[in-house]
């Protein structure tokens, strides 16, 4: 089922998340509800915290025009990192409609358990590089707008107040 996305300034989205222990029957349930609620924000990437739950989860599926290629990651981990980096102006769910560019090694090579309790370990570049270490951030309570200055990030934090306020007052 497709889930609500919680909206930053929220409490659970600064919560360092705590590794699964086991992949349960429910953990997988809501990998896959939040592959759902990934696709229909649109989205290319979806941590667990997002959807209120501060568990170390994310999925991502950055393939644009082509069949769809879900990954589903519990307790990621970057094991290395390139020198090089790239710039790419992101976006996140949490803080809708405000982009920004920010720098992040170009390749990483991310470790990780997969919905069948099997480790998994790969390189990611271009930006399946960019949507891992943004969704792994989430993970550590990081958003994309701690890269920015505070005034930037105050600008977006007094925007995401008043939406929130506008949202709750339509009910
Ligand atoms: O974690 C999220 O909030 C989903 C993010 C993932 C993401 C952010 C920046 C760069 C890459 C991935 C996005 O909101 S998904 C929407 C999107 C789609 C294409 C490109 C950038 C952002
Ligand atoms: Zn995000």
């Amino acid at each position: 089922m497709i889930r609500p996305i919680l909206i930053h300034p929220d409490p659970r989205l600064k919560k360092v998340c705590d590794p699964v222990a086991e992949i349960t029957t429910e953990l997988r349930r809501l990998a896959e509800d939040m592959l759902e609620t990934m696709y229909d924000a649109p989205g290319i990437g979806l941590a667990a915290p997002q959807v209120g739950v501060t568990k170390r989860l994310v999925v991502m599926d950055c393939i644009k025009d082509g069949p769809p290629e879900p990954v589903i990651l519990f307790n990621p981990e970057v094991i290395w990192s390139s020198e090089d980096l790239s710039t790419y102006e992101e976006g996140c769910l949490s803080i809708p409609d405000q982009y920004a560019d920010v720098k992040r090694p170009a390749e990483v090579q991310v470790r990780w358990i997969d919905q069948d309790g099997q480790p998994q370990e790969r390189q990611f570049a271009g930006l399946w590089a960019t949507c891992v270490q943004h969704e792994i951030d989430h993970l550590d309570g990081k958003l994309f707008i701690d890269y920015l200055g505070p005034l930037k990030r105050q600008m977006i934090t007094r925007k995401m107040e008043k939406l929130k306020r506008e949202r709750a007052r339509e009910g």
